[in-house]
């Protein structure tokens, strides 16, 4: 990975500040290396940093969650039996510790900072953050709520953000404030700030919240280094290399459980580490049509009569009933095919969401379930929902599959065509 940016302020030109080659262990989507041929700078910058190249610079636990990071110097990281970590030790300043609740959310963050020896606290007391038992903020939908110290008086601040949930000025409405810009952040896409060119506050209790609206952990050491990663409720994202420390807890089709939003981070947005707010949208669409019919269970190998099991032509019969439309397919063995053959096929640019979609020369189906036009009606991204061997709390299926990205159909499901269900269908008439 390349990310090129000024190096200073005065700089005329962007040079390459990462210049990232990635080695895996052997028939693994685990990361072994990663070296850097960009020239290192000290660090002024946040960008990666190559720490050593004997051997591999990452290590990882029996369920796949990264335990030592050399170029970090992060010596070892301890996880809890949620996959979050929970004593971090950095080598030659100190250690990390967190806690949290029974469903993973952040209670405390213990900082033990052996270049000073102190030792500092955060509190995370629902929306309010204490820092050695002193209030810092009172987190509100639109930013934060600091308490003015001269009179007791709240203070608002509000934070800007992009598309993408990232936040890109923290504003004050403090009228004493020096001015009412409190920080102002750019970032690459993986979530890397671009140091240089964005604006600190001081004096002022810096807003944690960056990218995607997750909180940085950085800074935890007197001479101002530390994580330098993002801890989202589900999983931690380091934004130097774009990768998740833990596999993802919603594995997907064709990714690596390692990579962050598809490795498309311009169009994807991820809060909490488990799922791209889009698609997480798509698969609540998706479960809406399904659940048009109740008492349906979802799992592989049957033809899904109330409470029976389904298959893809099942889960596609049975939607389409859900929407009162009348199926002469139902528990037909060949059914993929006389869905095929018994519905009214659906021109690519007349798709929609809810139409059927026939794959791999007639053995798969699904419904669709997002469809995005370029701006010449060009699908450049779609979604269908089918039924699969996914096991989901004992079950499969229903589950949301790209089958067109950026333009490109996917080698699997490869699309045959598109239907919709004829309420006047032409053999009965
Ligand atoms: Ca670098
Ligand atoms: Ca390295």
């Amino acid at each position: 990975m390349n990310q090129m940016g000024l190096r200073t302020l005065t700089a005329t030109n962007s040079a390459l500040v990462d210049q990232l080659s990635y080695a895996y262990q052997s028939g693994s989507n685990k990361l072994a290396k990663v070296t850097d041929a960009a020239l290192a700078n000290g660090n002024v910058l946040g960008d990666f940093q190559d720490g050593t190249n004997d051997g591999d610079d990452y290590t990882y636990d029996a369920n796949g969650n990264l335990i030592s990071d050399a170029n970090k110097g992060i010596s070892s990281i301890q996880y809890n039996y949620l996959n979050l970590p929970q004593t971090i030790s950095m080598t030659g300043k100190g250690t990390i510790s967190f806690t949290y609740d029974a469903a993973g959310n952040k209670l405390q963050k213990l900082v033990v900072d052996n270049t000073n020896g102190t030792t500092t606290t955060t509190q995370y007391l629902g929306g309010l953050i204490y820092q050695n038992d002193v209030l810092q903020y009172i987190a509100q939908e639109e930013g934060r709520i600091r308490i003015n110290a001269n009179n007791n008086d709240f203070i608002f601040d509000y934070f800007l953000k992009d598309h993408l949930g990232n936040t890109r000025m923290t504003i004050t409405d403090d009228n004493n404030a020096a001015s009412p810009v409190i920080d102002a952040t750019s970032y690459y896409p993986f979530g890397l700030i671009m140091k240089v060119i964005g604006k600190e506050g001081t004096g002022v209790l810096q807003n944690k919240l960056k990218y995607n609206g997750i909180e940085l952990q950085y800074k935890e050491f007197s001479d101002g280094s530390g994580l330098e990663e993002y801890a989202a409720l589900y999983r931690n994202l380091d934004p130097q290399i774009g990768r998740w420390w833990q596999i993802d807890p919603v594995i997907k089709e064709n990714e690596s459980p390692y990579s962050w939003n598809t490795n498309d981070p311009i169009r994807f947005s991820d809060f909490d580490g488990r799922d791209s707010a889009q698609r997480a949208k798509a698969l609540i669409k998706a479960k809406e049509y399904v659940n048009k019919n109740p008492g349906n269970s979802y799992e592989l190998g049957a033809k899904g009569d109330p409470g029976q099991k389904v298959d893809c032509s099942g889960l596609v019969t049975k939607v389409v009933e859900a929407g009162n439309e009348p199926n002469p397919n139902h528990g037909n063995k060949n059914g993929v095919s006389n869905i095929a053959d018994n519905t009214k096929v659906v021109e690519e640019k007349d798709v929609v969401p809810g139409n059927i979609v026939i794959t791999d020369s007639k053995s798969h189906t699904g419904i669709i379930t997002v469809v995005e036009r370029d701006k010449d009606g060009k699908i450049v991204n779609e979604q269908m929902v089918d039924s699969g061997g996914r096991p989901e709390k004992g079950k499969s299926g229903p589950r949301v599959i790209n089958i067109i990205i950026d333009g490109k159909k996917q080698f699997w499901p490869k699309i045959d065509g598109y239907r919709k269900w004829d309420t006047k269908p032409d053999k009965n008439s």
